[in-house]
């Protein structure tokens, strides 16, 4: 039977388990990735941990999220990040050198690499052929000191791509028309594998936005074959020797096969407030817009600006809309200004900003009150832009810069002045900022660790106890984001370095009494509906929550990076079904029937809860032994510890 791309890159990989879907398995990690959001918290752990050298090829450690520095805080763990990457011997860009996954993109990302990255767009790197997943920072601290990085094995589905895009429909519409179709939770666990006639016709890049994207289907991972396609990128790249050609057998066998034919896609809008509430941009035209914003990991690379440049050139933005144009790395600002754009776009009334993650996360340009912001982003879940009761909508460059021509929501086919598709050419060759923004190991400037008053210690947590019992802290519905539970906004991502004070304001944004009461309780339970944790990959949380004395999460589903991360910082992730979930109250008292430990250890998959000492029922424990000698140390930092102590001692 032939095998699928994924199926060979993770057997090429594999040091633990079979290759079955479902089961656990041990991959080897060849490149790993952080940010300045979730690097401070990994390179803690590393020091933790007692590891003393980065054992893969390559370790990246980027500032991309906080550039704007606006406390001394983040300036701080600036400085500390790029003291433990030179200490440790990964390379780091510098605050300004662009967003990780582009800037991984355009001078390390290489087919048939595994990629594991401490932010949930890592799959960003699929589009090139390499398998990029996301996940908390404690997995990529340890991936970095050399462990395997272990995941359940995907389904993996084929989408097979026909026909050809039309005029104004881009690779955004693609993956939006997948989300149109299926919804944020379709792909937890499978992985997105594109094939057929019309892979040819996309560009790599645009294969970059679909697999970036592919996050929010909630899969693990997307990926593209290498083909010539790539191997011209590369070659533009100057970085021709990192090019291999991959592809699935042509008798691969899928676990599911859904058919995107490309000529029939047309521009598409996801609607607030969630990724998957798309529709035709012609539905919701006419909309007035105050706000468009083009940038992000998705759609701000130089190939989605240029675009945006033709169309505005020698005309104005709407008047009553603001336009602000982010580039994804300082590469691509710098090929844009060489090549004219830059000051295209400031004559059209656009604001050119640095290369930065800032507005995606409500850091910066955060919407006005009732107003609407038209952006090229891949997040609209309510409030994430800063503005608690936002109206945030996702498109292509295109209708960006279509809207922003006209002040109101607008399919490009719909302007009223002669125009034809932009498209983009591909430079001859990437030129740029990279070499002398990043530092590479050798090149390191500190001397040794470097920490700021505000970087504190990783918080531990006990071994699990046998009795486990506290309130329903909170009970929430479907669809809880990690932008929920632990914000990414700037008041609150000053703190990700001091986690004492960050569980402060923690699920802040559902109670403002939770951190307070959780503190007070001194353990308890969170509840809550489907496709718990869905969003980013911050580890945070689930730290903040064991910080406070969470045991446990009762939900109907969770999403696959939370999930690891719970299990990773000791909190049992506990699946409810909905008649459990209708009856529990917020303020019941909780009693988990069983000897946690004995259950947890003994491989028990349902345990009983009493609540309110007057009824009782059922809940699930999906967790592999690996997994369930986390939970009984306490979470993967106590284990990781204590595995190496034993080591030392047996040595
Ligand atoms: C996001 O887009 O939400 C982030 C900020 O990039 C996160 C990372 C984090 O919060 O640390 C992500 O996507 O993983
Ligand atoms: Fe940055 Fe937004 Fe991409 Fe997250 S989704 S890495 S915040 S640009």
């Amino acid at each position: 039977m032939g095998r699928t791309l994924t199926e060979k890159i993770l057997a090429d990989h594999l040091v633990d388990g079979d290759i079955e879907t479902g089961e656990e398995i041990g991959i080897a990690v060849d490149q790993t990735i952080a940010h300045d959001l979730t690097g401070t918290m990994a390179w803690l752990q590393f020091e933790a941990l007692g590891l003393d050298e980065v054992q893969v090829e390559v370790a990246g450690q980027h500032c991309d999220h906080q550039t704007y520095q606006p406390d001394f805080k983040v300036s701080d763990d600036h400085r500390f990040l790029r003291s433990a990457a030179g200490t440790y011997g990964a390379y780091f860009a510098r605050p300004g050198t662009g967003i990780l996954h582009q800037v991984h993109k355009e001078n390390f990302t290489a087919p048939g690499k595994t990629l594991i990255g401490a932010d949930s767009h890592t799959p960003t790197a699929g589009g090139l052929g390499s398998l990029g997943i996301g996940t908390g920072g404690l997995d990529v601290a340890t991936a970095m000191g050399g462990a395997p990085f272990y995941l359940d094995v995907p389904e993996v589905v084929n989408v097979r791509l026909e026909g050809e895009l039309s005029a104004w429909a881009t690779a955004k519409d693609v993956i939006l028309e997948l989300l149109r179709r299926y919804s944020v939770k379709f792909g937890v666990d499978k992985v997105f594998e594109y094939t057929g006639p019309g892979v040819e016709s996309l560009s790599a890049h645009e294969r970059t936005v679909i697999t970036n994207m592919g996050t929010e289907l909630g899969a693990t991972t997307s990926v593209f074959p290498s083909d010539e396609r790539t191997k011209a990128f590369f070659q533009r790249l100057e970085r021709p020797e990192d090019y291999v050609e991959l592809a699935p057998d042509p008798d691969a066998e899928y676990d599911d096969e859904i058919v995107v034919d490309l000529g029939e896609i047309e521009p598409l809008i996801s609607c607030p407030s969630m990724p998957d509430n798309v529709v035709p941009v012609r539905e919701v035209s006419g909309i007035a817009v105050d706000q468009v914003l083009v940038g992000s990991c998705t759609n701000g690379a130089y190939e989605d600006i240029l675009p945006v440049a033709k169309m505005l050139d020698g005309r104005e933005v709407a008047k009553r809309t603001e336009a602000v144009v982010a580039p994804a790395s300082k590469q691509a600002s710098e090929m844009l200004a060489r090549n004219g754009f830059t000051a295209e776009l400031m004559a059209a009334g656009v604001n050119v900003s640095e290369a930065t993650c800032g507005a995606c996360i409500g850091a910066g340009h955060v919407p006005a009150s009732d107003s609407v912001s038209v952006r090229t982003f891949n997040r609209n879940f309510e409030g994430r832009s800063g503005m608690e009761e936002d109206a945030v909508y996702l498109c292509s460059p295109e209708v960006a810069a279509a809207t922003a021509l006209t002040g109101e929501i607008t399919d490009p086919r719909d302007l009223d002045i002669d125009i034809e598709a932009p498209g983009f050419e591909y430079p001859e060759r990437y030129i740029g900022a990279s070499e002398s923004d990043i530092i590479m190991p050798d090149e390191a400037v500190d001397d040794g660790l470097v920490k700021g008053p505000n970087i504190d210690e990783v918080p531990l947590k006990d071994p699990l106890g046998a009795t486990l019992g506290g309130p329903a802290l909170l009970k929430m519905p479907d669809n809880i984001t990690t932008d929920h539970v632990i914000p990414a906004t700037q008041e609150v991502s000053v703190y990700r370095s001091n986690v004492p004070k960050l569980s402060e304001f923690t699920l802040k944004r559902v109670d403002e009494t939770f951190a307070a009461r959780a503190a007070e309780a001194d353990g308890g339970f969170l509840v809550a509906g489907e496709n718990y944790g869905q969003g980013s990959s911050r580890e945070h949380a689930a730290l903040c929550p064991m910080y406070l004395g969470v045991h446990a999460v009762l939900a109907q589903s969770f999403a696959r990076i939370h999930k690891s991360n719970l299990l990773n910082f000791g909190l049992l992730p506990l699946t409810i079904d909905e008649a459990t979930y209708e009856r529990i109250d917020q303020g019941d008292e909780i009693e988990i029937v069983d000897d946690a430990v004995d259950a947890v250890e003994s491989g028990q998959e349902t345990l009983t809860i009493r609540v309110d000492d007057e009824w009782e029922a059922t809940v699930g424990l999906d967790a592999n032994e690996r997994e369930r000698d986390l939970l009984a140390a306490g979470g993967k930092l106590p284990h990781t510890r204590q595995q190496f102590a034993d080591a030392g001692e047996n040595a």
